[in-house]
């Protein structure tokens, strides 16, 4: 998409961040993150032009009214990246929100609490962000008629009855995470119904790539730390259980895609429609990073889903999605770039 004003909601995050780095170079791009897990250090930087310069590509729009004077300099809530407009706020707070969509085009949602065990242990607390203030951004897309992307998960199977596992797969979360992803993934696709917005669900398998880190990131990058470390590669359980490991930048090609497409209102698996085995990956990650470290088993996860993978015969066809980056190259490239 180009000349378009985006808003992407936890666009300092991980996945937000890869987001807004390939909408940067040709639409206006507001960033509303609260920086609990996202960093600045993920957003384009500033260029030379701009940052020596009182007039930015953004001085001349609706954020002009916001002291357009200081608009270079890192303000409490507000700084300028070339075409990037940094809100330090929570997606919670309405007026952080209102702001950051006013006159945007354009919202891809993906502002979250992603972790499946804090949400088991405090699920109010996850369901505020996931669920509640996932409404107010839906509901703010509404007034501003604006298309709205969402990222919702594989997490809204539980443990699926089918395999590869496509859309119309009975729904049937098995954590309070998945429940919030499933309501919020039902109340996108019926915003397109009920009040004929263009909105798209984006059901992530799992995710990785650069960026992904922290206490809740991803087995791969657990297993890329450990690898580097030479310390021992904990698989929790056989090892036998499969994921659907999808890039980030796979991740990214879904979303502009879905920024895009006449077929709204529904949602769409985002996966490679390939499985892998943990057992597999931990040798792939130890061989990637030429390690020593051993591979060791631990007790299984409690309620860890056996085997997940995506049927990816509907993004195919009407999202035109396909993945690019297999697991092996995209571990690689891991390693080397990061
Ligand atoms: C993923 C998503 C989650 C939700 C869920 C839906 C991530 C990070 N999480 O959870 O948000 O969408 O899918 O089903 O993408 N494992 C080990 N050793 C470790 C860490 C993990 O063996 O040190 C195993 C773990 O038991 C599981 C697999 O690796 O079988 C993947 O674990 P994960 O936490 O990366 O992701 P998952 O599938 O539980």
């Amino acid at each position: 998409i180009r000349d378009s004003t985006v808003l992407v909601t936890g666009g300092a995050g991980f996945i937000g961040s890869h987001l807004v780095g390939a909408l940067a170079p040709h639409n206006e791009v507001r960033v509303l993150d609260n920086f609990s897990t996202g960093s600045r250090e993920y957003l384009p930087p500033v260029s030379a032009s701009v940052s020596g310069s009182t007039s930015t590509p953004t001085s001349t729009s609706a954020s002009a009214s916001e002291s357009p004077a200081t608009s270079t300099e890192t303000t409490d809530s507000t700084t300028v990246h070339d075409n990037v407009t940094v809100i330090d706020g929570d997606i919670s707070d309405p007026m952080a929100l209102q702001r950051a969509a006013r006159g945007v085009d354009l919202i891809f949602h993906q502002a979250a609490l992603v972790s499946v065990s804090r949400s088991v242990d405090a699920p109010r607390r996850s369901n505020e962000t996931n669920l509640d203030a996932s409404l107010l951004v839906l509901e703010q897309a509404r007034q501003e008629d604006a298309r709205v992307v969402v990222a919702s998960s594989a997490a809204v199977y539980g443990h699926p009855d089918e395999l590869p596992i496509s859309e119309t797969a009975s729904t049937d979360p098995n954590s309070p995470y998945g429940i919030q992803k499933l309501a919020l993934d039902q109340y996108t696709r019926r915003y397109a119904e009920l009040y004929d917005l263009p909105t798209v669900a984006l059901r992530y398998f799992n995710a990785y790539g650069p960026r992904q880190q922290g206490p809740y990131s991803g087995v791969i990058s657990t297993f890329l730390d450990q690898a580097r470390a030479d310390d021992p590669i904990t698989i929790d359980g056989d090892g036998e259980q499969t994921r659907d490991f999808v890039h980030v930048s796979d991740i990214v090609r879904a979303n502009l895609q879905a920024a895009t497409t006449d077929a709204v209102g529904t949602a769409y698996n985002i996966g490679t429609g390939e499985r892998t085995s943990i057992r597999d990956l931990a040798e792939l990650v130890r061989d990637a990073v030429g390690s020593t470290a051993q591979i060791v088993h631990r007790e299984p996860r409690p309620g860890d889903i056996r085997h997940s993978g995506a049927d990816i015969t509907k993004a195919r066809r009407e999202l035109e999605f396909e993945a690019q980056v297999g697991l092996e190259s995209g571990i690689r490239s891991l390693v080397q770039e990061t």
